[in-house]
């Protein structure tokens, strides 16, 4: 989101610990000790909250940046469905999904009966996609940002073939966008944990 602003700031790294909970100083920071967490300072005022979804509302807010089509009512509403979307309903469902399939032995069963509530999203999202080439409309959004978070690690901890052709295809032009490279380049790939 920073590298297609071409906004400046600094990344600040906390390194989970073995058990992959935030450390704790991280709580310094934010009480919940989540990340990501924005620090910003405007006009001698300093401001710091966590959410992804907010901080990208923010950061359209300040900088006017990536806020998606403007051009009718329908496309607004899909920016701000799916800017919430991603981590409202995609998210749990996955991490569910995730969590589940790590306890032994009932794992894979618990799993199984979780599974079908992922693929409903992933038929819905591939529907979407079908029609258009971002998800609020021609232009990529902050709204694409969001997604991308959840669907990285459907295709990297689920499997590829579980997305439809456009969500791949939709994923692919993300990959591409040379902010993209920027931000891998500065932060590091992406390391989704087991
Ligand atoms: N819905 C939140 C999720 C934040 C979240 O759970 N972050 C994880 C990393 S992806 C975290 O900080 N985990 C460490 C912990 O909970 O101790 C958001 O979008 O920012």
């Amino acid at each position: 989101m920073l590298e297609e602003l071409e906004a400046e700031y600094d990344i600040r790294r906390y390194e989970r610990r073995v058990d992959m909970r935030a450390p704790e100083e991280l709580k310094k920071v934010h009480p919940l000790g989540k990340s990501p967490v924005i620090e910003d300072v405007v006009d001698g005022h300093r401001t710091v909250f966590v959410e992804t979804g907010a901080i990208c509302e923010y950061l359209v807010d300040r900088s006017g940046g990536l806020l998606g089509p403007l051009d009718g009512a329908d496309g607004i509403r899909r920016y701000q469905q799916f800017l919430h979307y991603a981590e409202g309903s995609v998210m749990p469902v996955l991490f569910a999904l995730l969590v589940v399939a790590q306890v032994p032995l009932l794992g894979r069963f618990a799993a199984r009966k979780v599974r079908p509530m992922l693929n409903v999203h992933l038929d819905y999202i591939e529907a979407e996609l079908a029609s258009r080439p971002w998800f609020a409309g021609d232009a990529i959004s902050a709204a694409d940002i969001m997604m991308s978070f959840p669907l990285e690690a459907v295709r990297a901890k689920v499997g590829l073939e579980h997305c439809g052709p456009s969500t791949n295809a939709w994923l692919d032009r993300i990959h591409a966008r040379p902010a993209y490279l920027r931000a891998l380049a500065k932060g590091g790939p992406y390391r989704f944990i087991d």
